[in-house]
């Protein structure tokens, strides 16, 4: 899948569209999600044009990659999030229900987060 220019995390990082931002540097966008399913429900986002985590996987430079993860172990500290726990999601395509097309990661926490996956779900 090519790169949509006018998807709306696109058009958030342009500063086009407003967020609740969390978190900003050079590589790194983090907003909170605009329908939180859990008390913190932060979205952190490459500012490189990627549609999911395959591209990012297979095209970020190491100095991307790096910036992305760090500033994401970075937010959940900074939410008092390494204690009690989180979890950390990303969608990728339509099994996942990907809904924006450009690649983000869920950070999920403030309440306890239950199993994964639900053993009757497998
Ligand atoms: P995903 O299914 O992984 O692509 O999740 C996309 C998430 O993006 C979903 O939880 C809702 C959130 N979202 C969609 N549009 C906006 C928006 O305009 N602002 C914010 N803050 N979040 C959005």
């Amino acid at each position: 899948m090519s790169y949509d220019e006018s998807n709306i995390f696109a058009r958030i990082i342009r500063g086009e569209i407003p967020c609740d931002k969390v978190y900003e540097d050079d590589h790194v966008l983090a907003f909170r999600d605009i329908n939180p399913q859990t008390p913190t429900h932060v979205l952190v986002v490459p500012k490189g044009a990627y549609v999911s985590f395959a591209d990012f996987s297979q095209k970020a430079r190491p100095e991307e990659i790096a910036a992305f993860v760090r500033a994401a172990g970075k937010i959940a500290s900074e939410a008092g999030l390494d204690e009690p726990g989180y979890r950390i999601l990303a969608n990728h395509g339509p099994d996942a229900h990907q809904e924006v097309p450009h690649f983000h990661l869920h950070l999920f926490g403030g309440k306890d987060l239950g199993r994964m996956i639900k053993p009757a779900d497998k």
